[in-house]
């Protein structure tokens, strides 16, 4: 896994009015077609999020203010990244355990998903994930 493989540019559309950032699915920014977004606000520096993978689910993490720290794992590497307000988003694929830290003040991400909510997509347990990958 190479962290540029994972990133997206999502364009910055800039005029006197302020900004817009359009984000379409179904293979313009996205592989998939967006069934589910959420937003991570009100985050605390000290509370890292995260600490599991998806079975099925994919997504594109924005950050809209702020950013943060991801540790991104495929089992075989780990990778960490910055990930801060502006053109990038981060494709997080299958069978990639996450780590969020380091939050900044006032940080809102918004994540565009390819399923809908199901708890049993997930996987919480790295010793599961790491036989899984193997
Ligand atoms: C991910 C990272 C980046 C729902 O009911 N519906 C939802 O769509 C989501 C995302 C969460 N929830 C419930 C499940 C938990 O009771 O909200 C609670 C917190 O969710 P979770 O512990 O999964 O939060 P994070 O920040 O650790 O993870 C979330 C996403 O769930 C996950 O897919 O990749 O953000």
């Amino acid at each position: 896994m190479k962290i540029e493989s994972l990133l997206q540019t999502i364009k910055i559309i800039k005029d006197h009015r302020g900004t817009v950032q359009p984000v379409e699915g179904n293979g313009k920014n996205l592989p998939f077609a967006i069934k589910r977004v959420y937003f991570l606000d009100n985050l605390d520096a000290d509370e890292p999020r995260g600490f599991h993978a998806h079975k099925d689910l994919e997504q594109l993490m924005l950050v809209l203010r702020g950013g943060c720290t991801l540790l991104l794992d495929d089992g075989h590497q780990k990778l960490k990244h910055n990930l801060v307000r502006g053109e990038e988003g981060l494709l997080i694929h299958k069978m990639i355990w996450r780590e969020m830290s380091n939050f900044q003040p006032g940080t809102l991400i918004a994540v565009f998903a390819s399923e809908h909510y199901d708890e049993s997509d997930y996987i919480r347990s790295y010793d599961d994930f790491k036989k899984l990958v193997k």
